[in-house]
Formats: C-alpha cells, structure tokens, sequence
C-alpha cells in the first residue's frame, strides 16, 4: 500500500537514484494544498449513507430485475449484501483520496473482486452503474462551492472521479 509519498521512494528506488526537485514541487503543492483534500474526505465520509442510498435507490428504479424475485438484490439479506459492497468501495475511495494514491483501494478492495462476482452471481455491471452512481453524488458534494473559501479544485476532482472509474471498470 502506498501513499503520494512512499510512492516517489518507491519509484526512485526501483531506479536506485535519490529523490529529484520535479518530485519534490509535486510533493510540496500537494501538502499545500492538503486541506481541500481532508474536506473532500469529510465531505464524503460524512454524507456517505445519503450518497450509498441514492444510488441504490436510483440503481434500483433503473434495474427493477435486480430486486425482483430471482433478482441478486432480492430478499433482505442480499440487499444488505449490496449496499455493504457499495459502501466498502466508498470508502476505500475515500482512503485512496486521502493517501493520493489509489493502491489502497486497488490492493485492498478491487483485487479479484470481479472474480468474486463472478463465483457468486452478483452482475458485475450493476455494480459498476452503482459505482457511477455514487461518482456523480460525491463529486457534487464534494465540489459544492457554497460558502467554502473559493479555490481550485479540479485536479482534485479529476483525481477522486479517477479512483471511481477505476473501481467501476475493475468490476464492470
Ligand atoms: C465483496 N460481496 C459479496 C461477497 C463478497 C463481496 C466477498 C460474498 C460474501 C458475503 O455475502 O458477504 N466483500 C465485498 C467487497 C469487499 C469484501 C467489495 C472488499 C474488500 O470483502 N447485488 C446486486 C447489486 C450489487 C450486489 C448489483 C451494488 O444486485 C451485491 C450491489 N454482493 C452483492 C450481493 C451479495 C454480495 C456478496 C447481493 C450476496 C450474494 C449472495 O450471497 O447471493
């Protein structure tokens, strides 16, 4: 697992060189800017039970075979099932947010999961929706500009819709 940081060592020490300036003034804008990064993870953490909610609820208004009878989300026990997954990718998100590094999430959550909706039946395309759907709901919170100190905020943006992309295609 690693983080910005670990990252960089990694890398240099792969190649055996010392760490470099370009590194350094990535590093160094990073930490500047650290504090949009912890809001972007309260943000999220906080209203993670409305952003899991909706999107099953839209997930499922959208894909009514999934809560049917026969469906994979169908009888309390699989619907408790679905939205734990869809909340243990959440937050694995939110881990790769704050660490600025997506290995977390693809290590610790992401490795053979497909494989594991395969093994059980879960349809790994709606999970995949599901995950585009929480996409949209915790990047417009997270980006909402009302009454926050206005700023920058896009390559946090496009670094956090990165981690839900690629959770959605590791399983779609
Ligand atoms: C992954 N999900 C399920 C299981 C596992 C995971 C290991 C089997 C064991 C169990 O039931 O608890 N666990 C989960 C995960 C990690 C982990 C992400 C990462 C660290 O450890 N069903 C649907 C929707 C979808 C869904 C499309 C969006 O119709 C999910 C939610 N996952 C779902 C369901 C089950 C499941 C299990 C319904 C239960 C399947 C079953 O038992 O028939």
């Amino acid at each position: 697992m690693f983080d910005a940081f670990t990252r960089v060592i990694s890398q240099a020490d792969t190649r055996g060189v010392y760490l470099n300036n370009s590194q350094f003034d990535a590093l160094k804008s990073m930490v500047a800017e650290s504090n949009k990064r912890m809001d972007v993870v309260n943000r999220i953490t906080g209203n993670s039970s409305a952003i899991v909610a909706n999107a099953a609820r839209v997930l499922f208004a959208e894909q009514p075979q999934l809560i049917a009878p026969g469906g994979n989300a169908y009888t309390n026990r699989r619907m408790a099932a679905c939205l734990r997954d869809m909340e243990i990718i959440l937050r694995y998100v939110t881990y790769a947010i704050f660490a600025g590094d997506g290995s977390v999430l693809e290590d610790r959550c992401l490795n053979g999961l497909r494989e594991t909706y395969v093994a059980l039946g879960v349809p790994g395309g709606s999970v995949s929706e599901s995950v585009s759907k929480m996409k949209e709901a915790a990047i417009a919170i997270a980006n909402d500009r009302t009454s926050v100190t206005q700023g920058d905020c896009s390559s946090l943006m496009s670094e956090l819709s990165s981690y839900f992309d690629r959770a959605a295609s590791a399983v779609g």
